[in-house]
């Protein structure tokens, strides 16, 4: 059983603690499907199906008359959740997550059409979201995208290439961001909501990754879109993708912080049942010292997810450093986790398809994706400095 004694912080709610009970049944209750499958297409729209119906997808939208959970996204929900379901397997965990940041941008900046439009699909688990952001030479640096949407008359066209795209060529809708040119730069950019049946956009390429998912490069050529497809004001975008992140970042490292806590309990079990040296694994000081090093970054992990995600809920205007230092330290010291967990399972650590390889597979992703460690620095650092120089400035 995973340790729940953190549902205890302050940070939580009551209503919190009974849905981590709750979405932990549900995700016990996926089994095999709750890992990488052979067809993961099927097995991503399945766990999509079965999270709508059970109502899990209900918190990934925000406004209760859209068919959200509440009218504000509950970061401590979604972090509780990934952790939950990436601590049972990954893909259940992506699956969940992807439907929350695929319609971020309708949830926080979509016009009521757009949320009837959409929301109420995504929350039930009828309709899968992706969010579009990344290209071959803007992943890292937003601002340098180059897709672009150029006013046709009312509406607009789009054109260019998206890579990276979790979902691609199973969504039914992508939030896309293209340069609508305003100004140079990020204040260039402007996010539309594209359903995956737009003509002039094909999946042109699917991509394999050592932890499978659906993934793909986009093709968007000459896809007509109507004026009311713009989420959000022109030039707004770098915002809008800014915002979403801000959110959805604590919950990359609560994901992380799952497969920790796996790889935590894996390793535990392994050093206190296995004999050598004429004792069990765990007396031997060496192990001990990896099994301390762990059980520390897991507790640290999940103290900086849980006060991110308290201080959005709080009611924080921005929580960008906080979320980022929850994704950069998580993700980080998870991948540090997982791999003395395979060291200390041994050979059985690196068997195909054994819990503890399955997790070495599914953590690496995380310092990548949704702002790769470097980037997260870079953000950290640069909110440390504003905060700084506000001081300066007011003596
Ligand atoms: N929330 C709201 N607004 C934000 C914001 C946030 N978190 N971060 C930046 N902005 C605003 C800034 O305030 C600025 O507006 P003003 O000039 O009006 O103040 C504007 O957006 C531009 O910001 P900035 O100058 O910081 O832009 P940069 O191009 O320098 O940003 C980084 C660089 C690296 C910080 C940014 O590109 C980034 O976060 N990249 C990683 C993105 C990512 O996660 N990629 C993975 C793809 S998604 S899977």
């Amino acid at each position: 059983m995973p340790d729940a004694s953190f549902l205890a912080w302050p940070f939580f709610e009551d209503r919190h603690r009974g849905l981590a009970q709750e979405i932990a049944r549900f995700a016990d209750g996926l089994g095999e499907l709750a890992h990488a499958h052979c067809d993961v297409d099927a097995a991503c729209r399945e766990i999509v199906r079965r999270l709508g119906a059970a109502g899990w997808t209900r918190h990934s939208v925000a406004g209760e008359a859209f068919g959200g959970a509440a009218d504000r996204l509950d970061a401590r929900t979604l972090c509780l959740a990934r952790e939950t379901l990436a601590y049972r397997g990954g893909l259940a965990d992506f699956a969940f997550a992807m439907q929350g940041l695929g319609a971020g941008p309708i949830s926080l900046f979509g016009t009521d059409d757009q949320k009837r439009a959409w929301l109420p699909r995504v929350a039930a688990g009828e309709a899968v979201a992706a969010f579009a952001l990344s290209e071959p030479e803007a992943g890292s640096d937003v601002a340098a995208l180059k897709t672009r949407a150029v006013l046709e008359g009312d509406g607009y066209a789009l054109d260019g290439e998206k890579t990276w795209i979790s979902n691609g060529g199973i969504a039914d809708f992508y939030s896309v961001f293209a340069r609508t040119g305003e100004a140079p730069g990020a204040k260039g950019l402007s996010c539309f909501l594209v359903p995956a049946d737009a003509p002039g956009l094909r999946v042109a390429e699917r991509i394999e990754t050592s932890a499978p998912h659906p993934l793909a490069r986009l093709r968007f050529d000459n896809v007509k879109l109507p004026a009311d497809a713009l989420i959000g004001a022109r030039g707004e975008g770098f915002k809008i993708a800014m915002s979403v992140l801000d959110v959805f970042r604590s919950t990359v490292g609560a994901a992380a912080l799952g497969f920790a806590r796996r790889a935590l309990d894996e390793a535990t079990a392994r050093a206190a049942t296995r004999k050598l040296f004429g004792g069990a694994m765990g007396d031997l000081q060496m192990v001990q010292a990896m099994l301390a090093d762990s059980a520390t970054e897991v507790d640290a992990a999940a103290l900086m997810i849980y006060r991110a995600a308290w201080a959005k809920d709080a009611g924080a205007p921005r929580v960008t450093r906080e979320s980022s230092m929850a994704k950069l330290y998580a993700t980080e010291a998870a991948q540090r986790v997982v791999d003395r967990a395979v060291q200390i399972m041994g050979g059985h650590g690196v068997v195909r398809e054994s819990p503890v390889e399955r997790l070495y597979r599914d953590v690496r992703a995380l310092r990548i994706y949704e702002g790769a460690s470097e980037v997260q620095k870079v953000v950290i650092a640069r909110q440390h400095l504003m905060e700084f120089q506000k001081g300066e400035g007011t003596g």
